[in-house]
């Protein structure tokens, strides 16, 4: 789909704030997907619908989980979670996008999963280091992901966890999960 019409339909869905951090998600992602090797038009595309489902109530997000056959085990995590599969689910069902590797993208772009696709590597980092993001740990992030995908992601899901768990929430499964394979994949011993 081209830019500016991925973009006319997902700005109403969005605050004016989640709108320049989408606009920064894609130019993240344009760089990582150029730098890695993954498809830079792919990358845009997900970039752009990542949080489309961002504002949706709780209730329709609830429901479309439910209806949908969606993991039910989404239920008893943070309902900030909800938005990346319940965003997957709609911008197939109403924006008309069928490309399954960008619908995974959007799909765990907060979870994150074990085995993820170097696409769903660039927006899962993407999101996490685009230039309007200033939480402590970005700075080396962003620099790891000037050299090594995977460190980076390492430090981004790690960074996540211990922030969750800081605050005494649940951590999904999928999450450690994706740690886990992470960290696993990359050892040499
Ligand atoms: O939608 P964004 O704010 O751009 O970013 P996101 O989709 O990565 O959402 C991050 C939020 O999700 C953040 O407030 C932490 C929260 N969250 C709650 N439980 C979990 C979780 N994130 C992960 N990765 N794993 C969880 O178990
Ligand atoms: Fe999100
Ligand atoms: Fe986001």
């Amino acid at each position: 789909m081209d830019r500016n019409e991925a973009l006319k339909i997902v700005k109403p869905q969005l605050t004016d704030h989640r709108y320049q951090h989408t606009i920064g998600v894609m130019e993240t992602a344009i760089i990582l997907a150029k730098k890695y090797g993954a498809d830079e038009k792919k990358a845009e595309t997900a970039a752009i619908f990542h949080d489309y489902a961002k504002f949706k109530p709780k209730e329709e997000m609830k429901k479309l989980i439910i209806d949908e056959k969606m993991p039910a085990v989404l239920l008893d995590y943070n309902s900030e979670l909800w938005h990346a599969p319940v965003g997957a689910f709609l911008v197939e069902k109403v924006v008309g996008i069928k490309d399954e590797d960008i619908l995974d993208a959007i799909r765990y772009h907060t979870s994150g999963r074990k085995g993820m696709s170097l696409l769903e590597k660039v927006i899962y980092l993407a999101d996490y280091i685009e230039p309007g993001r200033h939480f402590p740990g970005v700075d080396e992030v962003r620099k790891l992901a000037q050299e090594d995908l995977n460190l980076a992601l390492i430090k981004a899901v790690q960074n996540t966890i211990i922030f969750l768990m800081k605050k005494n929430q649940a951590v999904f499964p999928e999450t450690f999960e994706a740690y886990n394979d992470l960290v696993i994949s990359r050892r040499i011993d």
